[in-house]
């Protein structure tokens, strides 16, 4: 299979669990809001201070009483970049509707970061069965580091420099 989404238009800034006040957005929201989730599928990049606030900005919402039962859709999660090494710091999280199969093809690709998560991966992890190779630039351009299922460390060439990302 292979799908894809850029990701870029949309994005979801949530306060959750902020006690600061509210900032106009721009280049301070990177390092304010450095926890990320965004889906592949829907293209919506949500973001938080901490990972308690990020894990609560993506519980469901309650579904209203009157509405009508809605199917259950599971979300898998594909990888974490890490702002440091040793998948330390904050992360930026890659879900999807499906997880990695075992055919060496790419499953998913992301062909660009969002702009608070450009040129920042140190270290990554995968999940769902995913291998993951990063790419310099968007479009899965430039050098690259991977597939492998983590790593602690991208190499001197590809630190702070990931922009696109795919899972194998
Ligand atoms: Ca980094
Ligand atoms: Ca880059």
């Amino acid at each position: 299979m292979h799908r894809s989404n850029l990701i870029g238009g949309t994005l979801a800034l949530v306060l959750a669990l902020s006690l600061q006040p509210l900032l106009t957005m721009p280049a301070s929201a990177t390092t304010a809001l450095p926890y990320c989730s965004a889906s592949i599928d829907t293209g919506l990049v949500t973001c938080a201070v901490t990972e308690n606030g990020l894990r609560a900005a993506l519980q469901p919402a309650t579904a209203s009483p009157t509405s009508a039962p809605i199917a259950a859709t599971t979300t898998y999660v594909l990888g974490r970049l890490y702002d440091d090494a040793n998948r330390t710091g904050a992360y930026f999280e890659i879900t999807a509707s499906g997880p990695c199969d075992t055919s060496p093809d790419v499953d998913w690709e992301l062909s660009s970061l969002p702009t608070v998560w450009n040129d920042r991966a140190s270290s990554f992890q995968g999940y769902s069965n995913c291998e993951l190779r990063v790419y310099e630039n968007t479009a899965f351009g430039g050098l690259s580091y991977g597939a492998y299922a983590f790593t602690d460390y991208v190499g001197d060439p590809m630190n702070d420099r990931t922009s696109s990302v795919r899972f194998y």
